[in-house]
């Protein structure tokens, strides 16, 4: 039975072979399915113009069409207080932890290779928000694409390996990824186990734990599905990223504790002033501190060094 199509499906037609973007085929080939008659001499190419579009749509979500969406799915834009990145094999179990310790939801499967892109989520800890970002298992395709920018860019890395496999190995193999990228010892890291609720494997612990130990590397035993020890990785993930709040107070007035500024572990009075307000660094005579139950409106120099929780009364 002839197709007999009208004379708008050719023009659309040709149309689509001079079109360039994906957006403008996807397009056409939506107008001629909308143009052609339905009848039995149409069905196969009605069909071929469905499987058209549809390769066209995956290709799309696939490759992002801007410089922006690339930037998107590759260079994840920091926010919060610190960037987190949790780096592992494929099935380590990487978007499970993310997703409980965030609350929030991310994509989780039995097969590997699950995560396609950068997911950035923001993680609570006590009254500041923490980014972490879950990533594309070791190994998965266009790694080299956001690998090594984020490991240089991040604050802290997690490296997730699952009791069930060979967790030496694994560790080595990762360490072995990211030392073209950074010094071992520039950039802080926890090494998470995960699954350790799978008690045929969970005594592999133990021997790996000394062996990082003697490395001078932290680990923490987890299991992201039962949920145990997540409260301790949050509070270890808070540590570990090198960065305290600072609460500031102005003279005669009650300290400001609803919203913290966040700071680098080892920043001084002048660094917070610069913070609060450039001009503030000229300015700047002296300070009162205020320190847990440890120090009560004590005087102290710009060079001093705060800690986590210190309210700072900045006198200009
Ligand atoms: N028993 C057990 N299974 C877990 C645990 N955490 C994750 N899983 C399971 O392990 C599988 C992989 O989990 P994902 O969170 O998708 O792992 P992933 O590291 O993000 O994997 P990719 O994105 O493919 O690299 C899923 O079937 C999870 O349900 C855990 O603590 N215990
Ligand atoms: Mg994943």
């Amino acid at each position: 039975m002839p197709a007999n199509l009208p004379p708008q499906y050719y023009e659309e037609e040709k149309k689509l072979k001079e079109a360039k973007s994906l957006d403008e085929k996807i397009r056409i080939l939506e107008r001629m399915l909308a143009i052609i008659p339905h009848h039995k001499g149409t069905d196969k190419l009605i069909g071929s113009l469905r499987a058209k579009i549809s390769k066209l749509k995956e290709e799309k979500e696939r490759r992002p069409q801007t410089r922006k969406g690339i930037d998107a799915l590759y260079n994840v834009k920091k926010e919060g207080a610190a960037q987190v990145l949790f780096l592992g094999f494929p099935n380590s179990g990487k978007s499970s932890i993310v997703s409980s310790l965030t609350g929030e939801y991310v994509e989780v499967a039995e097969y590997p290779y699950t995560t396609k892109v950068l997911q950035p989520r923001m993680m609570r800890y006590e009254d500041i928000w923490i980014q972490l970002v879950d990533t594309p298992a070791i190994g998965a395709d266009g790694m080299s694409m956001w690998f090594g920018n984020m490991l240089r860019k991040a604050d802290l890395l997690c490296i997730v390996v699952s009791v069930s496999e060979d967790i030496f190995t694994e560790y080595d193999l990762i360490k072995e990824e990211m030392s073209p990228h950074i010094e071992e010892t520039s950039k802080p890291h926890i090494v998470v186990v995960n699954k350790m609720d799978l008690i045929e494997h969970s005594s592999k612990y133990e021997p790996f734990e000394m062996k990082l130990k003697a490395l001078g590397v932290s680990s923490i035993p987890v299991s992201a599905t039962h949920l145990m020890n997540l409260h301790q990785l949050k509070e270890e993930i808070f540590v570990k990223s090198g960065i305290i709040r600072v609460y500031s107070k102005l003279p005669g007035k009650k300290p400001d504790l609803e919203v913290p500024f966040t700071m680098k572990k080892g920043s001084t009075v002048l660094d917070f002033a610069e913070a609060i307000h450039k001009d503030f660094v000229k300015k700047l005579r002296y300070a009162r501190l205020w320190r847990r139950d440890v120090l009560n409106g004590m005087m102290v120099s710009k060079d001093f060094v705060l800690e986590d929780k210190d309210i700072v009364e900045l006198h200009v």
